[in-house]
């Protein structure tokens, strides 16, 4: 009975703690602007986002006729955007938010001329895009999560009065996104975000010099800091997802973003990831960010439970054993025996008490003449009379093109399995703080001078 009450407390601390404990992160990406983009539905299959902003409503407000558009995706006025309603669905079903941006750059078409006016424009979104009624639904009948602020032109005025608008309709949750500028406060959406009703603001850390990155952080530090302390629930770093993507600058380079940017901002306790302007110019960038976010594009709920590493690679090591005559080819030597072997030759009884150094070629497959990538430098001993087992402490050291840094390995290894899992305990440079598990496999043996690992690395902490 209390072996039952202790794993019933623990699991429902589990859950508590998978709820409240830390929240996921993830990816945003604008999607409208640009025929060639690919579809919505490719674009959420990507798995790449765990929210898409459908870009732009431009006009609306003012008694004006509301006016969507979307490049050449499909036409509004010809009715033909309504069989976006299965993409919508589709993206929903795997967990991702979709909203409608409403204004834009490069257009003056939309203003809200009084707090009537944006009452009336909120039910006007309501009726069209979220859980209300109309027979003439842009999008068609599927039910968007809610509503993106991207408002550069006209006043900051009755902005906040849409959000309150918006927020009121219970029969669903809203959710309300801005993307302000990175200049604190921004001028037209300081006043909506300020009601504290946004759940996501993605700041645009672009086309802004005086605080995006510029080859230094500082700037864009000081300015997240600032947008850290107003009441949203989350803040996105907003980037272009290209250098041609924002002809204003502000363009991070994802070495430049994973290793230095977002190890400085995300420990912010609202920091939510990153926004990418736009799915056009999204040629790998957010799928390199993924890979050091550890895969947030998925809602975490499903992310705790598949265990997906955000990082994997596969390498191999290969260890020449002193035998008396090597000298030349030896990467390994005993520098340990027990009483009764010798340095020369592995000790009987399983070798069991011999302690062996060794500084190993890698490589990306499994020739010992292949090009090395770097060295697996450590130790082993032999810790069982019984049976061949050893415990392993050692590091990858990579200087190859690919990859600089080290990964650092500690633990059991029963050799006569034919896959042990050892643990990745940390790891520098390209492998910052990296945490994970490592499969091992004895590939080749010969005799006790030679054998061959395959190391299968799955990280699942990625900085
Ligand atoms: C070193 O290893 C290479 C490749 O296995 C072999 O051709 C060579 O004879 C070895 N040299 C010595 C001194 O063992
Ligand atoms: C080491 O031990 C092996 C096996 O007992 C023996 O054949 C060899 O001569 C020893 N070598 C030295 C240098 O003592
Ligand atoms: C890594 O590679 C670079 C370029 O090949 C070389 O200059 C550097 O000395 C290497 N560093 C180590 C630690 O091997
Ligand atoms: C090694 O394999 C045996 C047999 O499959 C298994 O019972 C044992 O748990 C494995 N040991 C480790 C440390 O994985
Ligand atoms: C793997 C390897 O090259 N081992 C060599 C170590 O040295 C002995 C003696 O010279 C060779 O027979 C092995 O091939």
């Amino acid at each position: 009975m209390a072996g039952q009450s202790l794993v019933l407390l623990l699991s429902v601390l589990m859950v508590a703690m998978a709820k409240g404990g830390s929240h996921a992160t993830g990816i945003g990406v604008y999607w409208g602007q640009d025929s060639g983009e690919g579809s919505l539905a490719d674009t959420c299959a990507t798995g790449n986002y765990a929210y898409v902003n459908i870009a732009f409503l431009t006009t609306f407000g003012n008694a004006q006729t509301p006016q969507l558009n979307l490049a050449g995706h499909c036409d509004p006025n010809s009715n033909s955007c309504t069989s976006l309603s299965n993409d919508i669905r589709a993206c929903q079903s795997q967990g991702i938010k979709v909203l409608l941006s409403i204004g834009g750059g490069g257009t003056d078409s939309y203003k809200l001329s009084s707090a009537e006016d944006a009452t009336q424009v909120a039910n006007y979104l309501w009726k069209n895009y979220l859980g209300g009624h109309s027979n003439s639904r842009p999008l068609g009948d599927a039910i968007l999560d809610g509503i993106d602020f991207v408002i550069a032109s006209g006043t900051g005025e009755h902005w906040d009065d849409l959000a309150r608008a918006l927020a009121g309709f219970n029969q669903q949750k809203v959710y309300l996104a801005a993307a302000p500028q990175c200049p604190f406060p921004d001028a037209h959406l300081s006043g909506a975000i300020s009601t504290g009703l946004f759940d996501y603001v993605w700041v645009q850390f672009y086309n802004n010099p005086s605080c995006q990155y510029s080859g230094n952080l500082d700037n864009l530090i000081s300015s997240w800091y600032q947008w850290t302390t107003v009441q949203a629930s989350r803040i996105f770093l907003g980037l272009p997802a290209a250098d041609e993507a924002a002809p204003g600058g502000g363009f991070i380079p994802v070495g430049v973003l994973r290793s230095q940017v977002l190890p400085a901002i995300k420990g912010s306790s609202k920091y939510g990831g990153v926004m990418l302007w736009s799915r056009k110019f999204d040629d790998g960038y957010s799928l390199a960010i993924n890979h050091g976010m550890c895969s947030t594009a998925i809602p975490s709920r499903r992310r705790i439970s598949s265990h997906q590493p955000c990082n994997r690679l596969v390498l191999y090591f290969h260890d020449i054993i002193y035998n008396g005559e090597n000298t030349s080819n030896a990467t390994a030597a005993i520098i340990g025996s027990p009483a009764w072997g010798n340095k020369t030759i592995l000790a009987g009884l399983n070798h069991f008490g011999d302690l062996v150094v060794f500084d190993d070629p890698i490589t990306l497959d499994n020739n010992l003449n292949s090009n090395p990538v770097g060295r697996a430098q450590g130790f082993y001993l032999y810790d069982k009379k019984d049976i061949f087992t050893a415990w392993l402490g050692f590091s990858f050291v990579l200087n190859s093109t690919d990859y600089k840094g080290t990964i650092n390995f500690a633990g059991a290894d029963p050799l006569m399995n034919k896959t042990r899992d050892i643990s990745v305990v940390g790891g520098t440079g390209d492998f910052f703080m990296a945490r994970g598990i490592a499969t091992l496999m004895t590939d080749a043996f010969e005799g006790e001078v030679y054998f061959r690992l395959r190391v299968d690395i799955k990280l699942y902490e990625c900085w």
